[in-house]
């Protein structure tokens, strides 16, 4: 080692921690700092597996582990909800206690009856599991709802509403029917909505993790794209015009929810900027998905769900950092089932 080194500490600070005869011992010969570079490792190696050890014993379980590939947080703070990042038994406590009701709305108009079977019989094995749930189902062929058998605590309620021509005018009146319904149901009947869309099946565990005052579901095409290639409506003569350079998520119509009153204000508000469009003789690119993006742009959701809670295999297949698909696409043929 270069007496230089050893200049840098003062002799007086050896000395005064009586290390004056080590320091003469390492001065003589070079090779000696290794071996004491080599002890102190060891030592540091003997520290630190203690400290795993300990570690180990406070961190949570396998289904808790840190996610490092996604983002897990939005520029708001508000949690991006995926797969290791909450733990469902503190979840359950919590919201068992409060003794919560979930209503989930469904729209099953003309041959969209066909999904419904599949649709409840997932949802009963995996959505809100043990928790009470009322599920919406608006429709204009009662007769075609489906018996299933339901866990105790948990109902369909079929809601009779009149039928489009046209499909998008059926996708978009959801916004409409769900404000309607508020008062005369939802409010009295349940804590919280879920707004799903009905050609999709439950494949793994859904709870009470996605419930929040308002949250929105990032669409299973664009949760990595740049805001600039999301495809908001931007035209500007449309209400749910966002300008290029805006935005922060692309949110898909076929998951949204939050408490009834934010779910509320929320299809209300879409429900008449779509009226407003209509008057103007514009229809949002993406209908109803247009809207809710644009409120959700201007009124920011308290929890985004991540693409575990939408997403379509068929067309995207299944990249490893989706550990879970929760809620999943139904393949459809699109000529034979819209406008039927
Ligand atoms: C996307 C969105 C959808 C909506 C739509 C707007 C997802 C997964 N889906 O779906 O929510 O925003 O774009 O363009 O993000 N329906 C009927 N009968 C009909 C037609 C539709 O009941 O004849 C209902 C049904 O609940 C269906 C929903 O409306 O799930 C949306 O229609 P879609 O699934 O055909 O629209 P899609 O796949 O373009």
């Amino acid at each position: 080692m270069s007496p230089s080194l050893f200049s840098f500490s003062p002799p007086k600070v050896w000395n005064m921690l009586g290390l004056g005869t080590l320091k003469e011992w390492l001065s003589n010969n070079s090779k000696r700092w290794l071996w004491v570079i080599l002890v102190l490792a060891a030592c540091l190696g003997v520290y630190s597996r203690f400290f795993t050890l300990k570690l180990n014993i406070t961190t949570p379980g396998p289904e808790l582990q840190k996610r490092i590939d996604v983002p897990l947080l939005t520029p708001w703070l508000a949690p991006i909800v995926w797969d290791g990042t909450f733990d469902k038994d503190i979840l359950n406590e919590q919201f068992q206690d409060r003794n919560v009701t979930i209503g989930l709305t469904l729209f099953a108009i003309k041959k969209y009856v066909v999904f419904l079977k599949l649709f409840l019989e997932t949802a009963e094995k995996y959505f809100m599991v043990g928790y009470k749930v009322n599920y919406y189902v608006f429709t204009d062929r009662p007769a075609d709802v489906p018996k299933i058998p339901l866990q105790q605590g948990r109902k369909v309620i079929t809601l009779v509403v009149q039928n489009y021509a046209r499909w998008q005018d059926i996708s978009m009146h959801r916004m409409e029917m769900i404000s309607n319904f508020s008062h005369q149901h939802f409010f009295q009947e349940v804590d919280y909505l879920a707004c799903m869309d009905v050609d999709m099946k439950f494949s793994d565990h859904l709870g009470v993790e996605i419930l929040s005052s308002l949250f929105g579901t990032l669409h299973p095409g664009y949760y990595r794209a740049q805001p600039k290639s999301f495809s908001y409506e931007r035209r500007p003569q449309s209400q749910a015009y966002i300008p290029k350079g805006k935005g922060d998520f692309y949110y898909a119509g076929g998951f949204f929810g939050g408490t009834v009153q934010q779910v509320y204000e929320m299809t209300k508000a879409c429900h008449e900027a779509m009226l407003i469009d209509k008057k103007n003789n514009i229809e949002a690119v993406w209908h109803d998905e247009s809207h809710l993006n644009k409120y959700l742009f201007l009124h920011k959701p308290t929890k985004v769900l991540s693409p575990e809670y939408l997403w379509d295999e068929q067309l995207l297949g299944r990249p490893a950092f989706l550990r879970k698909l929760r809620y999943v696409a139904v393949p459809k043929n699109h000529a034979e089932i819209r406008n039927k």
